[in-house]
């Protein structure tokens, strides 16, 4: 007899209830309505999927740790969000997951979807740069969003999410994440996580827009050691142990959702306080590149849209809407 459906998690939940200790194969089978041989058929399916189960000849089952794949299932379990990461779908490996949700969007995905890949062949930051990350030890997923704002209200979106990364970092794990404008989370300097937002807009609205985060959660030192643009690091690294992706995950678009509702609802420029307080640029000598051009002067501050303030050394005052900073002093520090 097979029931994937229900028998599956129900074993699981046993196993995982009994933390660790090993639990009889005859009192599994009594408990689940099953024949013995069929718990082990379900032990095997489950080995399958990642999870290492110890059998015993005696003693029976024990639940020694979960696959390192955040499984549907697993995520399922402790999502407590109304609609963000619904429906999700989990890739063990593709090019881009962007690429995925912009395509899923076109076919009438729904505002909130979700896609993860463990691992991406061809993971992209801004202006086609490339975004690296070993298969299970990072967060690479992408959002389908499907705001009722206008288009210009996209740089803000991306503001909002790194707000909710860094609110997630530092309530978790006690790390002074700071944001660097417009879409790189920094630890002390080091670049943890990046956005890459992708919109598809249609007269004054937008038709969707796909958030695209990839998070340096568990890589070690060597895994960073690429030839990246600034200097990387991870969670993992800054707080000194190996964090759980899942549960990061779920804690993450939680506070996403709380964070876009409150952007529809009462709009950016409530936002912009708790932006300026974790932002890594404000006071900062910068050198900013926004295609051909570069400004260098001090940020002075944020717009009440997003936009960052610029006194230049020529002493003219600039808004800037995009770029990156490719410098950046505190003369303070
Ligand atoms: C970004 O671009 O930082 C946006 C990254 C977004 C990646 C996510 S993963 C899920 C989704 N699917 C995708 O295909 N993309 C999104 P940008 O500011 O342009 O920074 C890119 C630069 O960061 C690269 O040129 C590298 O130098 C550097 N980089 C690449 N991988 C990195 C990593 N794991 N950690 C730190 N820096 C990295």
């Amino acid at each position: 007899m097979d029931q994937p459906g229900t028998v599956r998690p129900a074993l699981l939940g046993l196993l995982k209830s009994a933390h660790g200790q090993y639990l009889c194969g005859p009192a599994l089978a009594r408990q689940l309505g099953l024949s013995r041989t069929a718990v082990w058929k379900q032990i095997q399916k489950l080995t399958a999927a990642g999870y290492r189960i110890e059998a015993h000849p005696r003693k029976g089952y024990r639940l020694l740790g979960g696959p390192d794949r955040i499984l549907p299932s697993e995520l399922s379990e402790i999502l407590t969000t109304e609609w963000l990461g619904r429906p999700y779908h989990h890739l063990l490996s593709t090019e881009s997951t962007n690429s995925d949700a912009i395509r899923l969007a076109q076919q009438g995905a729904a505002h909130g979807t979700l896609v993860l890949a463990e691992q991406q062949t061809a993971g992209r930051g801004r202006l086609d740069r490339r975004w690296e990350a070993p298969a299970g030890r990072a967060l690479t997923f992408s959002l389908v969003l499907r705001p009722a704002l206008p288009p210009s209200s996209a740089p803000q979106i991306t503001l909002v999410a790194a707000l909710a990364l860094v609110h997630c970092i530092r309530d978790h794990y006690r790390i002074p994440a700071r944001i660097k404008w417009p879409n790189d989370i920094l630890i002390a300097t080091r670049k943890a996580a990046g956005i890459l937002t992708e919109m598809q807009a249609e007269n004054d609205r937008i038709r969707f827009l796909v958030l695209g985060i990839g998070i340096n959660c568990n890589q070690s030192r060597d895994d960073l050691q690429g030839s990246f643009r600034y200097p990387a690091t991870s969670i993992a690294i800054e707080s000194g142990a190996a964090i759980d992706r899942c549960a990061f995950l779920a804690a993450l678009l939680a506070t996403l959702e709380t964070h876009f509702e409150r952007l529809e609802q009462f709009g950016f420029a409530g936002l912009l306080d708790q932006l300026q307080e974790v932002s890594e640029v404000l006071g900062a000598q910068v050198v900013v590149q926004i295609g051909e051009k570069t400004i260098t002067g001090k940020v002075e501050g944020m717009t009440a849209e997003g936009a960052l303030k610029i006194l230049t050394v020529s002493g003219s005052h600039e808004i800037i809407w995009a770029g990156d900073i490719t410098r950046l002093t505190h003369p303070s520090r």
